[in-house]
Formats: C-alpha cells, structure tokens, sequence
C-alpha cells in the first residue's frame, strides 16, 4: 500500500464539545498524519459546494445548516492507503451502526450531527483538498 492522503472535517458538533483534540488523537493513533489543519466557519456557499453530491436529497438543507452552524476544522490526513484508514478509524455515518471504538461510536450525536467528514475515494480527496488548501499549505 502506498502512502496517499485525504481529507477530513472535524464537524460542529464536535468542535462545540470541545472534541478537536480527542477526534484527532484517535486519527494519530489510527497512523494518519495530520499534514494541514485549520479553523474555519464554512460560508453557505462553500458548504454548498462541498456537498454539492447530496442536492438531491432530502436531509441537504439540513446538513449544510448544520456545517455553517459552528466553526469546523478541516485536515489533510497522510498514511499508508489513507483514505481506507479514516473511514475505518470514523465507522458508519449512522453513529448506531458504527463499531466499537470508532469515532462516531464515541462521538456522534446523530446520523447527521456525527462529529467527522472523511473522502470516499482517492479521486475525490484530491477535490475534496483542493477546495479547502492551496498546496503551499500542506508540510508533509
Ligand atoms: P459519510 O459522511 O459517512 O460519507 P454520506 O456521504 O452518505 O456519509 O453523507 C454525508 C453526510 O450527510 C453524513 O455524514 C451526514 C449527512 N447524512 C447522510 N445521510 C443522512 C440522513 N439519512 N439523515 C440526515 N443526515 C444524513
Ligand atoms: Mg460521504
């Protein structure tokens, strides 16, 4: 497996409990490198954007509400076959069917309010980080 990256968002959820710290550590120990992380409060429109994939579907108001509702962190992740890693390390969407020791098992409130964003496929972590970092600010 080569080393690859991806992209996460520490939700508002999480970053309201006061969970930056924990979420990451549980990424660290899982073997992802953080390689760019900052704070931000997403606009509309970049929420919009981001999730543009899901207009379509009933909970979208929903979910961009909620991205815009607090501030968010956003992370380049680096390991070995990254993306894989963090959705393993993050567990299902919905926190009941997640298993034990993942983060939205310790952490999610709800299959909406669930405390991570992680890239589904090489393809779109490429997108996923372009659309929050410039490439001089991520330090591998
Ligand atoms: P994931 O975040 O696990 O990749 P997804 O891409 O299917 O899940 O959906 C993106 C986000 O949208 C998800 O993290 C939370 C929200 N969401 C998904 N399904 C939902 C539902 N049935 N009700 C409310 N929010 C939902
Ligand atoms: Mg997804």
């Amino acid at each position: 497996m080569a080393v690859t990256r991806t992209f996460s968002i520490i939700k508002p959820d999480a970053t309201r409990r006061n969970l930056t710290g924990a979420v990451t550590k549980k990424l660290e120990e899982a073997g992802l490198r953080v390689v760019a992380s900052k704070r931000i409060h997403m606009t509309r429109e970049q929420a919009e954007g981001f999730y543009a994939v899901h207009k379509d579907r009933p909970f979208f108001g929903e979910l961009v509400e909620f991205m815009i509702s607090e501030p968010v962190v956003v992370q380049v992740l680096e390991g070995e076959d990254a993306v894989k890693r963090n959705r393993d390390i993050m567990g299902a969407t919905n926190p009941a069917e997640a298993e034990e020791g993942t983060i939205r098992k310790e952490y999610a409130l709800s299959i909406g309010e669930n405390s991570v964003h992680g890239s589904d496929s090489d393809e779109n972590a490429k997108t996923e980080i372009a659309f929050f970092f410039d490439e001089d600010e991520i330090v591998g």
